[in-house]
Parts: structure tokens; sequence; C-alpha cells
């Protein structure tokens, strides 16, 4: 990647953008949330589109000058329904926790109850974690998986619906590794009168592809981020059924947000062509078939998966039997070239900071087109690096393993 200005007018930016492109490059990245967009989507994102102010919606801006901004939105807009089978979208939210906000700020009132999974079970900070403004503002209820199976347990979903009458249900996590039953939740929703919003951030580009059941037939509203699995810019899209259009819009832009990220948006357009695509299919059957590559063995090597296996793109490792909290397994794996994050796991007994289990993901390895032989190989060198996590030796002799997996699959 070239940025020949930059270097000249900035070398301390330069030179941290050339080190992030070889920590890429040169680490193997196992984060479930994380991908590597593609080389359109960042050039759209360094655009002049990033110069231009666009408040408002295509065609009813507050802007003069927005001809071409509309272009680029109305694309994200029509590419997004169609994509989903979405009646209505919004692409304008700057992230996944503002697409959040949008719609509980739209619909709900300060002190309503909301049902959704606790952090703790996987579920995501905005969806009622005490210290977010969706646990300040509103009254949350939790929902979490069974201790014994590691899977959403429904009927304790439809129990706590009927005690606590919530306004809205939330389905949707940041580490749950099974299938969501979105018709489900819809029952239960209908059946206390509550709204049903889905967040998708993590599976977004399953569900594109239709590898994973989609919430838009069942839910009120579906928010999601767009650079996750869905491989687009770090941003945030809403949809929602056509009879809650103006609310969510008029809560995106004037409600929470001013001027939209037009190259971010662009961006969006880009990314969502590319997952209209066979070949994007193709690469989130590879991501879940890479995932339960990995699963099978790390199983096989004695490693304990949350719900015993994976229907997506993640898994939820539980190292209590291996010895190592989360935070020293991630430092281990970080230390051979490999880059996980430390997770709490249903139950755990360690705090957010040291945690007893690590989460796992496919999209970047896929992103690679790393398949599941190389799944093996990654999953070998976990298992030697947990085994031994403080032998720097061995430490050391992984991370050539490592880079030459990347040497074989470079990306950029
Ligand atoms: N916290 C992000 C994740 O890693 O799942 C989602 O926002």
């Amino acid at each position: 990647m070239v940025f020949a200005n930059l270097k000249v007018v900035d070398p301390e930016v330069y030179e941290a953008i050339q080190k992030e492109i070889e920590r890429e490059r040169r680490n193997i990245v196992l984060i479930a949330s994380e991908n590597y967009a593609s080389p359109s989507v960042l050039e759209v994102q360094g655009s002049v589109f990033t110069n231009k102010y666009a408040e408002g919606y295509p065609g009813k801006r507050y802007y003069a000058g927005c001809q071409y901004a509309d272009v680029v939105e109305t694309l994200a807009i029509e590419r997004a329904k169609q994509l989903f089978g979405a009646e209505h979208v919004n692409v304008q939210p700057h992230s996944g926790s503002q697409a959040n906000m949008a719609v509980f700020f739209a619909v709900l009132k300060p002190g309503d109850s909301i049902l959704s999974m606790s952090l703790s079970h996987g579920g995501h900070l905005s969806h009622g974690a005490s210290v977010n403004f969706s646990g300040t503002f509103y009254k949350p209820v939790a929902y979490g998986v069974n201790k014994t199976t590691g899977y959403i347990d429904h009927e304790e979903v439809r129990q706590l619906a009927l005690a606590h009458k919530p306004k809205m249900i939330l389905v949707g996590a940041s580490a749950y590794s099974r299938s969501l039953d979105f018709k489900i939740f819809s029952d239960i929703a209908k059946e206390v009168g509550a709204y049903l919003m889905a967040d998708i951030a993590h599976i977004a580009g399953l569900i594109a592809a239709g590898l994973h059941p989609s919430p838009i037939p069942h839910a009120d509203f579906v928010t999601s981020t767009t650079h996750k699995t869905l491989r687009g810019p770090r941003g945030g899209l809403i949809m929602c059924k056509a009879e809650y259009a103006r609310v969510i819009d008029k809560m995106i832009f004037p409600g929470i947000q001013g001027g939209p990220l037009v190259h971010v948006i662009a961006a969006k357009a880009v990314a969502l062509k590319e997952a209209l695509s066979p070949a994007f299919r193709d690469y989130q059957s590879s991501v879940i078939r890479n995932a339960k590559s990995l699963a099978a063995e790390l199983l096989k090597k004695g490693f304990q998966i949350i719900s015993g296996g994976t229907d997506n793109h993640m898994m939820l490792i539980d190292l209590t039997n291996k010895g190592i909290t989360g935070r020293d397994a991630e430092e281990a794996l970080g230390k051979a070239g490999i880059t996980v994050n430390k997770n709490v796991i249903p139950y755990d007994e360690r705090p957010p900071t040291i945690t007893s289990g690590i989460r796992l993901g496919t999209p970047c390895v896929t992103t690679r087109k790393m398949t599941e032989t190389e799944m093996v190989e990654i999953a070998d060198i976990i298992a030697l690096v947990i085994e031994k996590s403080e032998d720097a030796e061995r430490l050391n002799s992984l991370s050539g393993r490592v880079q030459s997996l990347c040497d074989r699959f470079p990306i950029y």
C-alpha cells in the first residue's frame, strides 16, 4: 500500500500504518469480530467523500452539493435491501452501538424494561450492560445459556418475558456459537406484546449468504455492524419494517447523529455489492467449514468448547481443564503470532480482565483463503502453546510455523 504524501507529511502516522500492515500480515488473527476489508473498500474509505457534509437523507439534505453523496447512499440502501430482503434500511449509523441506541431511543422510554442475553453469557455490552447507556436508561433483565448444554434456554427466555413483561426483547450475541432461533423469540415477543430486535453484527455475512436463518421475517428491528463477517468498512446499519422507517430515520438523524460519514457509507455500498456475489456465499460457507474443523480438532486435543461445537464462525473455549486463564492464553498465543481475545465463559468465576476462556473465529483466516488443512495446523499450534505457555523457546519455534502459514496465505 502506497502512502506517498503521508510519508513526507507525517512520518509518525505513516510508520504506525506500515507497522499495522506488517502486524496484520504476520499474525494469524482468530478474533471472531474482525476481518480484512477488500482493497476496494479501503480505497473508498480514503476517498474525497470524507470531505462532504450531507445531513439528511438522499433527496432531502440540509446541504448543497449532495448529488453524489445521494448516489452512494442510495446504492448502499438498495443493495442492503436486496441482500437481506429488508423493507427499510438506514445505512448511516456510525457503529453497531449507535444502531442499537437509535432503535432503543426510537421506541422505548427511559425506565422501560428490556430482555436480552447477559454480557457474561455471550451477549453484547450495548444490550443492557450496567456500564453502558443501555443498562443505565433502561431496566435490563438477562437470559443466559444452560449451564450443562451451553445453549440458550428458550423456556427460560419465555418465563422471564412473562414475569417481567419487557417492552423489547433482544436476540443477538457476541460470543455464542449456535444458530439463533428468531422464530421462537418472535413468538415469545408476540406473546408478551414486546418489540423484537435482532442484533446480527456477528453473523450478518452468514445470513446474507443464506447460511444462517434470517431474522428479517420475524424481528421488528434488525441491527448490524458492517465490518465483521460482512467484511465491509467499520460501521453499522439498521433494517426494519416499513412502518418503523420514519421513527428510525428521525432517530439516527437528527436524533443521535449529525452528518453521516459519506466515505464510510460509500464503502458500505461497495462491501454490499461484494456480498451479493456468488464468491461471497462460497466465502461464508468456508468460514463455517473452517470453524467446524477448528472446533473438531481442538476437541480432539482435549479442549472444552462451550455447547460442544459451533454452527457459525466462532467458538468459545473453556480453558479451565488446561490450567491457564484466558488472559495468559491470549498473551502466550500472541507471542507465537496468533491473535485471539480472552473472553468470559458462562458462569465464569474470573473477572472480564482475566477470564477462563478465549473466543476464536475464522472470518480472517478464511479471507486469507486458508482451509480445513490449515485449521488442523492452527489447532496443533494452539494446543502446543497452551500446553507450555511459559516456554519461550517453544513459543519462538511455533512462531516460525505461524510465519510460514502467513507467508503462504498473504493479505494485501
Ligand atoms: N465487542 C465486539 C466483539 O468483539 O464481539 C462487538 O462489538
